[in-house]
Protein backbone atom coordinates (compact mmCIF):
# COMPACT_ATOMS: atom_id res chain seq x y z
CA UNK A 1 0.00 0.00 0.00
CA UNK A 2 2.85 2.27 0.80
CA UNK A 3 4.87 1.44 -1.99
CA UNK A 4 1.47 2.45 -3.96
CA UNK A 5 1.43 5.64 -2.71
CA UNK A 6 4.94 6.62 -3.15
CA UNK A 7 5.06 5.42 -6.41
CA UNK A 8 1.82 7.69 -7.35
CA UNK A 9 3.27 10.10 -5.47
CA UNK A 10 6.26 10.12 -8.01
CA UNK A 11 4.01 10.03 -10.78
CA UNK A 12 2.21 13.16 -9.89
CA UNK A 13 5.50 14.96 -9.04
CA UNK A 14 7.08 14.06 -12.39
CA UNK A 15 3.53 15.23 -14.01
CA UNK A 16 3.48 18.42 -12.33
CA UNK A 17 5.45 21.25 -14.45
CA UNK A 18 7.10 23.91 -13.12
CA UNK A 19 7.91 27.37 -15.13
CA UNK A 20 11.71 27.75 -14.04
CA UNK A 21 12.44 23.71 -14.54
CA UNK A 22 11.34 23.95 -18.57
CA UNK A 23 14.40 24.09 -20.27
CA UNK A 24 15.66 24.26 -24.56
CA UNK A 25 16.03 21.26 -26.28
CA UNK A 26 19.94 21.66 -27.97
CA UNK A 27 18.32 22.30 -31.20
CA UNK A 28 16.59 25.01 -29.61
CA UNK A 29 19.29 26.74 -28.38
CA UNK A 30 21.82 26.30 -31.53
CA UNK A 31 18.70 27.96 -33.63
CA UNK A 32 17.90 30.90 -31.15
CA UNK A 33 21.55 31.91 -31.33
CA UNK A 34 20.92 32.25 -35.19
CA UNK A 35 19.07 35.63 -34.66
CA UNK A 36 17.92 36.23 -38.09
CA UNK A 37 16.79 33.98 -40.73
CA UNK A 38 15.03 35.36 -44.90
CA UNK A 39 11.91 33.15 -46.14
CA UNK A 40 12.00 32.86 -49.71
CA UNK A 41 8.71 33.07 -51.41
CA UNK A 42 8.66 32.34 -55.45
CA UNK A 43 6.42 30.42 -57.86
CA UNK A 44 3.85 31.24 -60.07
CA UNK A 45 2.40 34.15 -58.01
CA UNK A 46 5.62 35.51 -59.03
CA UNK A 47 4.68 35.63 -62.50
CA UNK A 48 0.88 36.65 -61.89
CA UNK A 49 0.87 39.46 -59.51
CA UNK A 50 -0.98 37.36 -57.24
CA UNK A 51 -0.46 37.10 -53.26
CA UNK A 52 -2.76 33.88 -52.79
CA UNK A 53 -2.89 31.83 -56.13
CA UNK A 54 -6.09 30.16 -55.96
CA UNK A 55 -4.44 26.77 -57.69
CA UNK A 56 -5.45 27.23 -61.42
CA UNK A 57 -2.13 28.85 -62.99
CA UNK A 58 -1.09 27.44 -65.56
CA UNK A 59 2.23 25.49 -64.86
CA UNK A 60 3.65 27.29 -68.32
CA UNK A 61 3.78 30.60 -66.27
CA UNK A 62 6.63 29.63 -64.64
CA UNK A 63 10.17 30.67 -66.47
CA UNK A 64 12.68 32.58 -64.59
CA UNK A 65 14.73 33.42 -67.29
CA UNK A 66 18.18 34.38 -64.78
CA UNK A 67 17.21 32.25 -61.62
CA UNK A 68 20.42 32.35 -59.22
CA UNK A 69 20.08 31.06 -55.77
CA UNK A 70 23.68 32.10 -54.98
CA UNK A 71 22.05 35.83 -55.45
CA UNK A 72 19.82 35.20 -52.92
CA UNK A 73 21.97 33.60 -50.33
CA UNK A 74 24.83 36.03 -50.68
CA UNK A 75 22.56 38.86 -49.93
CA UNK A 76 20.67 36.96 -47.04
CA UNK A 77 24.16 37.01 -45.54
CA UNK A 78 24.97 40.06 -46.14
CA UNK A 79 21.70 40.97 -43.90
CA UNK A 80 23.12 38.86 -41.24
CA UNK A 81 20.80 36.27 -41.75
CA UNK A 82 22.00 32.36 -40.76
CA UNK A 83 19.53 30.68 -42.39
CA UNK A 84 17.35 30.52 -45.22
CA UNK A 85 13.59 28.68 -45.63
CA UNK A 86 12.31 28.07 -48.92
CA UNK A 87 8.99 28.11 -49.78
CA UNK A 88 8.42 24.70 -51.22
CA UNK A 89 4.69 24.69 -51.95
CA UNK A 90 2.54 28.17 -50.91
CA UNK A 91 -1.49 27.73 -50.81
CA UNK A 92 -1.62 27.64 -54.80
CA UNK A 93 0.02 24.07 -54.18
CA UNK A 94 2.34 24.01 -57.24
CA UNK A 95 5.05 22.85 -56.33
CA UNK A 96 8.72 24.04 -56.81
CA UNK A 97 10.54 20.57 -56.65
CA UNK A 98 9.76 17.55 -58.83
CA UNK A 99 7.89 15.55 -56.47
CA UNK A 100 6.60 12.14 -57.88
CA UNK A 101 3.36 12.80 -56.02
CA UNK A 102 1.63 15.41 -57.61
CA UNK A 103 2.60 16.86 -61.53
CA UNK A 104 1.55 20.71 -60.45
CA UNK A 105 4.84 21.57 -60.08
CA UNK A 106 8.15 22.48 -61.98
CA UNK A 107 8.54 19.51 -64.14
CA UNK A 108 5.69 21.05 -66.30
CA UNK A 109 7.00 24.40 -66.69
CA UNK A 110 8.91 25.42 -69.44
CA UNK A 111 12.09 26.55 -66.89
CA UNK A 112 15.11 24.32 -67.29
CA UNK A 113 12.50 21.98 -69.74
CA UNK A 114 10.84 20.76 -67.13
CA UNK A 115 14.15 19.22 -65.25
CA UNK A 116 14.93 21.43 -62.76
CA UNK A 117 14.33 22.17 -58.91
CA UNK A 118 14.36 25.18 -56.91
CA UNK A 119 14.50 23.40 -53.99
CA UNK A 120 17.76 21.76 -54.57
CA UNK A 121 19.41 25.00 -55.96
CA UNK A 122 18.20 27.44 -52.61
CA UNK A 123 19.84 24.09 -51.02
CA UNK A 124 23.15 23.97 -52.77
CA UNK A 125 23.34 27.51 -52.41
CA UNK A 126 22.99 27.49 -48.96
CA UNK A 127 25.59 24.70 -48.21
CA UNK A 128 27.94 26.31 -50.37
CA UNK A 129 27.36 29.73 -48.49
CA UNK A 130 27.22 27.93 -44.71
CA UNK A 131 23.49 28.68 -44.00
CA UNK A 132 21.22 26.99 -42.67
CA UNK A 133 18.24 25.63 -44.40
CA UNK A 134 14.65 25.28 -44.47
CA UNK A 135 11.32 24.54 -45.78
CA UNK A 136 7.91 25.59 -45.91
CA UNK A 137 5.02 23.28 -47.10
CA UNK A 138 1.88 25.22 -46.92
CA UNK A 139 -1.07 22.37 -45.43
CA UNK A 140 -3.85 24.76 -47.07
CA UNK A 141 -3.73 23.37 -51.04
CA UNK A 142 -5.86 25.07 -53.54
CA UNK A 143 -4.89 22.62 -56.53
CA UNK A 144 -4.72 19.33 -55.26
CA UNK A 145 -8.24 17.58 -55.40
CA UNK A 146 -7.12 15.20 -52.03
CA UNK A 147 -7.67 18.45 -50.16
CA UNK A 148 -11.16 17.63 -49.70
CA UNK A 149 -10.39 14.48 -48.18
CA UNK A 150 -8.59 14.75 -44.77
CA UNK A 151 -7.34 11.62 -45.06
CA UNK A 152 -6.12 11.00 -48.23
CA UNK A 153 -4.67 14.51 -48.32
CA UNK A 154 -2.58 13.69 -44.87
CA UNK A 155 -0.81 10.86 -47.17
CA UNK A 156 -0.16 13.63 -49.69
CA UNK A 157 1.16 16.01 -47.07
CA UNK A 158 2.90 13.17 -45.41
CA UNK A 159 4.71 12.13 -48.11
CA UNK A 160 5.85 15.20 -49.74
CA UNK A 161 7.01 16.11 -46.09
CA UNK A 162 8.71 12.84 -46.75
CA UNK A 163 10.41 13.51 -50.15
CA UNK A 164 11.57 17.07 -48.20
CA UNK A 165 13.07 15.68 -45.19
CA UNK A 166 14.97 12.68 -47.10
CA UNK A 167 16.42 14.25 -50.22
CA UNK A 168 17.73 18.03 -48.88
CA UNK A 169 19.99 17.56 -46.39
CA UNK A 170 19.48 18.23 -42.87
CA UNK A 171 16.34 20.95 -42.14
CA UNK A 172 16.94 23.40 -39.09
CA UNK A 173 13.47 24.73 -39.35
CA UNK A 174 10.01 22.88 -41.04
CA UNK A 175 7.26 25.70 -41.12
CA UNK A 176 3.74 24.87 -41.27
CA UNK A 177 1.71 27.77 -42.12
CA UNK A 178 -1.86 27.84 -40.68
CA UNK A 179 -3.23 30.37 -43.19
CA UNK A 180 -6.28 28.92 -45.04
CA UNK A 181 -7.01 25.92 -42.90
CA UNK A 182 -10.19 27.01 -41.07
CA UNK A 183 -12.09 23.76 -41.25
CA UNK A 184 -9.57 21.11 -42.21
CA UNK A 185 -8.53 18.54 -39.87
CA UNK A 186 -5.07 17.97 -40.34
CA UNK A 187 -3.35 14.68 -38.41
CA UNK A 188 -0.51 16.48 -37.06
CA UNK A 189 0.14 13.80 -34.55
CA UNK A 190 0.96 12.24 -37.99
CA UNK A 191 3.17 14.93 -39.60
CA UNK A 192 5.29 15.39 -36.49
CA UNK A 193 6.37 12.02 -35.90
CA UNK A 194 7.09 11.78 -39.91
CA UNK A 195 9.77 14.46 -39.23
CA UNK A 196 11.29 13.36 -36.18
CA UNK A 197 11.25 10.18 -37.89
CA UNK A 198 13.90 11.60 -40.72
CA UNK A 199 15.11 14.97 -39.11
CA UNK A 200 14.89 14.80 -35.81
CA UNK A 201 16.63 18.06 -34.84
CA UNK A 202 14.68 20.13 -37.61
CA UNK A 203 12.40 22.03 -35.47
CA UNK A 204 8.71 22.39 -36.38
CA UNK A 205 7.63 26.08 -37.02
CA UNK A 206 3.77 27.08 -36.98
CA UNK A 207 0.80 29.31 -34.90
CA UNK A 208 -0.09 27.65 -31.48
CA UNK A 209 -3.58 27.88 -32.31
CA UNK A 210 -3.16 26.02 -35.50
CA UNK A 211 -0.92 23.25 -34.23
CA UNK A 212 -0.27 22.93 -30.47
CA UNK A 213 2.83 20.63 -31.10
CA UNK A 214 5.28 23.50 -32.79
CA UNK A 215 8.74 23.47 -31.18
CA UNK A 216 9.26 27.31 -32.18
CA UNK A 217 6.20 29.72 -32.28
CA UNK A 218 4.47 32.48 -34.28
CA UNK A 219 4.75 35.36 -32.76
CA UNK A 220 1.25 36.46 -33.90
CA UNK A 221 1.65 39.10 -36.38
CA UNK A 222 3.42 39.82 -39.91
CA UNK A 223 4.35 43.74 -38.64
CA UNK A 224 8.03 42.30 -37.10
CA UNK A 225 7.58 42.88 -33.30
CA UNK A 226 7.87 40.70 -30.10
CA UNK A 227 5.82 42.03 -26.98
CA UNK A 228 8.49 43.56 -24.55
CA UNK A 229 7.77 40.99 -21.91
CA UNK A 230 8.35 37.87 -23.98
CA UNK A 231 8.88 34.05 -22.43
CA UNK A 232 10.40 31.25 -24.11
CA UNK A 233 8.18 29.02 -22.11
CA UNK A 234 4.50 28.86 -22.85
CA UNK A 235 1.78 26.99 -21.84
CA UNK A 236 -0.67 25.66 -24.63
CA UNK A 237 -3.69 23.18 -23.12
CA UNK A 238 -2.41 22.83 -19.91
CA UNK A 239 1.73 21.58 -20.92
CA UNK A 240 4.30 24.19 -20.65
CA UNK A 241 6.99 24.00 -23.16
CA UNK A 242 9.89 26.03 -24.49
CA UNK A 243 8.43 27.33 -27.25
CA UNK A 244 10.57 30.09 -28.55
CA UNK A 245 8.85 32.90 -30.57
CA UNK A 246 9.85 33.71 -34.18
CA UNK A 247 8.38 36.72 -36.21
CA UNK A 248 8.53 36.68 -39.85
CA UNK A 249 7.47 40.07 -41.92
CA UNK A 250 7.97 40.65 -45.84
CA UNK A 251 10.83 43.16 -46.63
CA UNK A 252 8.31 44.78 -48.68
CA UNK A 253 5.46 45.74 -46.84
CA UNK A 254 2.29 42.91 -47.34
CA UNK A 255 4.14 41.85 -49.81
CA UNK A 256 5.51 37.89 -49.65
CA UNK A 257 5.78 37.19 -53.42
CA UNK A 258 7.48 39.51 -56.04
CA UNK A 259 5.18 42.12 -57.74
CA UNK A 260 6.15 44.18 -60.44
CA UNK A 261 6.40 48.05 -59.64
CA UNK A 262 6.29 47.74 -55.79
CA UNK A 263 9.66 49.40 -54.89
CA UNK A 264 7.38 52.09 -52.50
CA UNK A 265 6.99 49.32 -50.22
CA UNK A 266 10.67 48.76 -49.78
CA UNK A 267 10.80 48.55 -45.82
CA UNK A 268 13.44 52.05 -45.21
CA UNK A 269 16.46 50.70 -42.73
CA UNK A 270 14.83 53.11 -40.27
CA UNK A 271 12.10 49.99 -40.41
CA UNK A 272 14.03 47.18 -40.34
CA UNK A 273 16.28 49.03 -37.64
CA UNK A 274 13.25 49.60 -35.37
CA UNK A 275 11.98 45.73 -36.64
CA UNK A 276 15.20 44.58 -35.49
CA UNK A 277 14.90 45.81 -32.25
CA UNK A 278 11.58 45.06 -31.55
CA UNK A 279 12.30 41.25 -32.62
CA UNK A 280 15.90 40.29 -31.90
CA UNK A 281 16.32 43.03 -28.83
CA UNK A 282 13.53 41.17 -27.19
CA UNK A 283 14.57 38.05 -27.45
CA UNK A 284 12.52 37.12 -30.33
CA UNK A 285 14.03 35.38 -33.98
CA UNK A 286 13.29 38.12 -37.00
CA UNK A 287 12.64 36.22 -39.93
CA UNK A 288 12.92 38.33 -43.06
CA UNK A 289 10.11 37.61 -46.27
CA UNK A 290 12.50 37.98 -49.37
CA UNK A 291 11.02 37.73 -53.01
CA UNK A 292 13.05 36.78 -56.24
CA UNK A 293 11.15 38.91 -59.24
CA UNK A 294 10.65 37.33 -62.16
CA UNK A 295 14.06 36.50 -64.00
CA UNK A 296 14.87 34.59 -60.67
CA UNK A 297 16.83 37.69 -59.14
CA UNK A 298 15.88 39.47 -56.07
CA UNK A 299 15.62 43.16 -57.25
CA UNK A 300 18.59 45.10 -56.94
CA UNK A 301 16.83 47.64 -54.55
CA UNK A 302 15.93 45.22 -52.23
CA UNK A 303 19.45 43.45 -52.16
CA UNK A 304 20.85 46.81 -51.57
CA UNK A 305 18.43 46.90 -48.15
CA UNK A 306 19.12 44.21 -47.38
CA UNK A 307 22.80 45.06 -47.50
CA UNK A 308 22.77 48.30 -45.63
CA UNK A 309 20.55 46.66 -43.02
CA UNK A 310 23.22 44.07 -42.32
CA UNK A 311 25.78 47.26 -42.27
CA UNK A 312 23.93 49.10 -39.71
CA UNK A 313 23.81 45.80 -37.51
CA UNK A 314 27.50 45.05 -37.61
CA UNK A 315 28.06 49.18 -37.15
CA UNK A 316 26.31 49.24 -33.99
CA UNK A 317 26.35 46.25 -32.41
CA UNK A 318 29.50 44.38 -34.47
CA UNK A 319 31.94 46.32 -31.20
CA UNK A 320 30.87 46.98 -27.79
CA UNK A 321 32.09 49.80 -25.83
CA UNK A 322 32.52 47.41 -22.99
CA UNK A 323 31.91 44.46 -21.53
CA UNK A 324 31.56 42.99 -18.06
CA UNK A 325 31.30 39.71 -16.45
CA UNK A 326 28.04 38.61 -15.35
CA UNK A 327 26.83 39.38 -11.80
CA UNK A 328 24.11 40.69 -9.52
CA UNK A 329 24.09 43.79 -10.10
CA UNK A 330 27.22 44.01 -12.48
CA UNK A 331 28.88 46.91 -12.98
CA UNK A 332 31.27 48.01 -16.00
CA UNK A 333 33.57 51.40 -14.89
CA UNK A 334 35.69 53.34 -17.55
CA UNK A 335 38.64 55.54 -17.35
CA UNK A 336 36.63 58.56 -17.91
CA UNK A 337 32.87 59.88 -18.88
CA UNK A 338 31.88 58.07 -22.21
CA UNK A 339 29.10 58.43 -24.30
CA UNK A 340 26.66 55.51 -23.78
CA UNK A 341 23.21 54.74 -25.44
CA UNK A 342 22.50 50.84 -25.07
CA UNK A 343 23.16 48.02 -23.19
CA UNK A 344 22.87 43.96 -24.66
CA UNK A 345 22.00 41.22 -22.02
CA UNK A 346 21.36 37.94 -22.55
CA UNK A 347 20.50 35.15 -20.25
CA UNK A 348 22.42 31.83 -20.51
CA UNK A 349 19.35 29.63 -22.19
CA UNK A 350 20.67 26.25 -21.24
CA UNK A 351 19.90 27.25 -17.55
CA UNK A 352 16.13 28.32 -19.05
CA UNK A 353 14.84 31.72 -18.46
CA UNK A 354 14.56 33.30 -15.36
CA UNK A 355 14.36 37.67 -15.19
CA UNK A 356 11.26 38.97 -14.96
CA UNK A 357 12.39 42.54 -14.18
CA UNK A 358 15.87 44.46 -14.16
CA UNK A 359 16.79 47.89 -14.26
CA UNK A 360 19.75 49.74 -16.12
CA UNK A 361 21.42 53.08 -14.24
CA UNK A 362 24.28 55.07 -15.44
CA UNK A 363 26.68 56.82 -13.01
CA UNK A 364 26.39 60.42 -14.46
CA UNK A 365 28.13 62.71 -12.46
CA UNK A 366 28.37 61.99 -9.08
CA UNK A 367 25.16 60.61 -9.62
CA UNK A 368 23.08 56.88 -10.21
CA UNK A 369 20.56 57.37 -12.79
CA UNK A 370 18.09 54.89 -14.04
CA UNK A 371 18.41 54.77 -18.07
CA UNK A 372 16.54 51.75 -18.72
CA UNK A 373 14.30 49.03 -17.23
CA UNK A 374 12.31 46.18 -18.41
CA UNK A 375 10.59 42.59 -17.43
CA UNK A 376 12.22 39.85 -19.66
CA UNK A 377 15.34 39.30 -21.30
CA UNK A 378 15.73 35.58 -22.64
CA UNK A 379 18.29 35.22 -25.64
CA UNK A 380 18.78 38.86 -25.85
CA UNK A 381 17.75 42.20 -24.76
CA UNK A 382 18.62 45.33 -26.40
CA UNK A 383 18.09 48.43 -24.69
CA UNK A 384 18.20 52.05 -26.35
CA UNK A 385 17.69 54.68 -24.42
CA UNK A 386 18.82 58.79 -24.44
CA UNK A 387 23.02 59.07 -24.64
CA UNK A 388 24.62 59.79 -21.71
CA UNK A 389 27.73 60.84 -20.63
CA UNK A 390 28.52 57.85 -18.03
CA UNK A 391 31.41 56.92 -15.91
CA UNK A 392 30.13 53.63 -15.22
CA UNK A 393 26.79 51.26 -16.18
CA UNK A 394 25.15 49.04 -14.05
CA UNK A 395 22.96 46.69 -14.33
CA UNK A 396 20.31 44.91 -11.86
CA UNK A 397 17.84 42.06 -11.82
CA UNK A 398 15.07 43.30 -9.54
CA UNK A 399 13.01 39.59 -9.51
CA UNK A 400 13.79 36.70 -11.37
CA UNK A 401 11.95 32.74 -11.39
CA UNK A 402 15.30 31.11 -9.87
CA UNK A 403 18.32 31.72 -9.90
CA UNK A 404 19.94 33.84 -13.06
CA UNK A 405 22.47 33.40 -15.60
CA UNK A 406 23.55 36.17 -17.74
CA UNK A 407 25.95 36.53 -20.65
CA UNK A 408 28.71 39.21 -19.92
CA UNK A 409 27.04 42.36 -20.62
CA UNK A 410 27.75 44.86 -23.25
CA UNK A 411 27.72 48.47 -23.28
CA UNK A 412 27.58 50.29 -26.49
CA UNK A 413 27.31 53.40 -28.07
CA UNK A 414 25.53 53.75 -31.46
CA UNK A 415 26.89 57.67 -32.36
CA UNK A 416 30.09 56.52 -32.95
C1 LIG B 1 1.02 33.61 -44.31
C2 LIG B 1 0.66 33.27 -45.75
O1 LIG B 1 -0.71 33.33 -45.98
C3 LIG B 1 1.42 34.25 -46.60
O2 LIG B 1 1.11 34.13 -47.95
C4 LIG B 1 2.90 34.02 -46.36
O3 LIG B 1 3.27 32.74 -46.84
C5 LIG B 1 3.22 34.16 -44.88
C6 LIG B 1 4.65 33.83 -44.53
O4 LIG B 1 2.39 33.35 -44.11
O5 LIG B 1 0.27 32.93 -43.40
Amino acid sequence: MRRTLAFLLCVCAAQAQNFADIRPSPQQIAWQEMEIGVLVHFGTNTFLDREWGDGTADPAVFNPKQLDAEQWVRAAKAAGAKYLIMVAKHHDGFCLWPSRHTDYSVKRSPWKQGKGDVVREAEQACRRHGLAFGIYLSPWDRHDPRYSDNRKYDDYYVAQMTELATQYGPLVEFWLDGAGSEGHVYDFVRYVRTMRTYQPNALLFASLDFMPYADIRWVGNESGFAHEENWNVVDNYGILRWRPAEADTPLRDGHWFWHPNSEKRLKTLEELMEIYHKTVGRGAQLVLGIAPDDRGLLPEADVKRLEEFGAEVRRLYGKPLATAPAANPASIAFPGPRRVDRVVLQEDLAHGQMVRRFRVEARVGDRWVEVSRGTTIGHKRILVFEPVNATAVRVEVEAAMGPVRLKPIAVYDGGR
